[in-house]
Formats: structure tokens, sequence, C-alpha cells
């Protein structure tokens, strides 16, 4: 029962492999972290507020999006891509915030990717429900710098598969705090998120933001 006697309490940081190339660093952000990064995320979103784009099939996206940094993805019926411009705001996506860079730096440089610079933070919200599809992040120029994902607020079951779509997925938790440095090998991996179970985080209320830091260009 020291499940319960340790109930709500941080957990303390640690590092698992997933795959050669993908390192899970777990509670790498701490609650004052987490805390800073929120209100960035809310200064990013009161200039380039979430939407839900279309996939170029017609589809509704049930994960709502924006970005932050010199460029962001989109999607609609053109296809996807990166673009300076964000399309609903008609002007550029808003700079990325000081804490994001000195984050994606840490996380990077922990994981052995040194000289990480990334150009495009795409925001992930997750409400309950709310998915995504296995997929493939094949839409930047270099494939040899890594992605960096941060989750916060209500945990996902995260699906890993590997390199063909039919490639039977494992599955893991990833909870607020926790950090994957996916690189090398695991680059163009194909994953995906379960739909999200409803449920309250102190952070965020009944949702998940997911940060992936990109190098677009
Ligand atoms: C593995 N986001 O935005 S983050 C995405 O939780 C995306 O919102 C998910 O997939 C989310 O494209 C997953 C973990 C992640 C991000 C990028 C990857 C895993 C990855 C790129 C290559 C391989
Ligand atoms: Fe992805």
């Amino acid at each position: 029962m020291t499940g319960d006697l340790f109930a709500g309490l941080p957990r303390g940081p640690s590092v698992e492999t997933i795959t050669e190339g993908a390192l899970l660093l777990r509670a790498f952000v701490d609650e004052e972290e987490a805390a800073a990064l929120m209100a960035a995320i809310d200064k990013v979103l009161a200039a380039s507020p979430l939407r839900h784009m279309q996939t170029p099939g017609g589809f509704r996206m049930s994960v709502a999006m924006s970005n932050c940094g010199q460029f962001g993805w989109v999607t609609d019926r053109r296809g996807y891509r990166y673009q300076s411009l964000d399309p609903l705001a008609e002007r550029d996506w808003p700079a990325m915030p000081e804490a994001f860079a000195a984050l994606a730096a840490r996380a990077s440089a922990a994981a052995g990717f040194a000289g990480f610079d990334p150009d495009a933070c795409l925001i992930n919200r997750y409400e309950p429900g709310a998915r995504m599809s296995l997929h493939q992040d094949k839409n930047e120029l270099d494939m040899d710098q890594p992605i960096v994902s941060v989750s916060l607020g209500l945990p996902a079951t995260f699906l890993f598969g590997g390199m063909a779509r039919t490639d039977k997925p494992q599955r893991m938790r990833l909870e607020s705090g926790d950090v994957v440095v996916w690189g090398g090998p695991a680059r163009l991996a194909f994953h995906g998120v379960d739909p999200l179970r409803d449920g309250e985080h102190p952070l965020t209320g009944r949702c998940r933001y997911n940060l992936t830091f990109r190098r677009a260009r």
C-alpha cells in the first residue's frame, strides 16, 4: 500500500531507454518549471490561439494545436507543412519563449544531442477523448535532428510503434513533467496517443498539453 503513502508526492527523476535513440526522462520537469511553462503557453496562445486543424483528407483533428518559434506545423486540405505564418492569426507565430528554449537545450543535451537548436515548437492540447493516430514525423528537413517532447497535465497512453505502420505498438504512460528525446534510429518510428481519459490535473485542469520541439528547416 506504499502507493497510498506516496500518492501526491512528486516523483523522482529517472531515465529509461525506450529503444535505440529514444530516451525517456521521467519527471525531468519539476512542478515549478512546469508552472512557468504553463504561463508561457498561455502567452503564446493569447497571440496564436489553439485550433482544430483539418487533415488533407478533410477530417477535423481531435487535438487542438498552435505553435511558436520561427516556423509552425500546419495541416489543411492542401497538406502537412511548416510555415512562418499562422493562418488563423494572419501573422507570424509568437517567438519561442525563453523557458521553452532553455528546456529543449537541457533535455537534448541530457540525451546526447549537443547543439539542438529548435526553430519550431508545436503545442498540442488533448481534451478527454482526443487522440492521435499512428504517424511518422517527416515534414522536417534534417532527420539527424532529434525531436524533444514534453508532457504537461493529465497522463496519456503513448503508442510507440516500430519502423513499419503494421508493427505492434508498445504502450507507455506519459505523465506531467516527462520528457522524451527521439533521435537516431527512433526518429522515424510510428507513434500515436490513445484517447485521453477524463480527469483533473492541478496544473492544467481537464486536459493534457504536449510540446514538441523540432528543427523544421
Ligand atoms: C517519436 N505528439 O505532435 S509526443 C506530434 O503526445 C506527436 O502529442 C504526440 O506525435 C503527443 O507529432 C507524441 C512524442 C513523440 C513526438 C515526436 C516523435 C514521439 C515521437 C517523433 C519521432 C518518433
Ligand atoms: Fe508525432
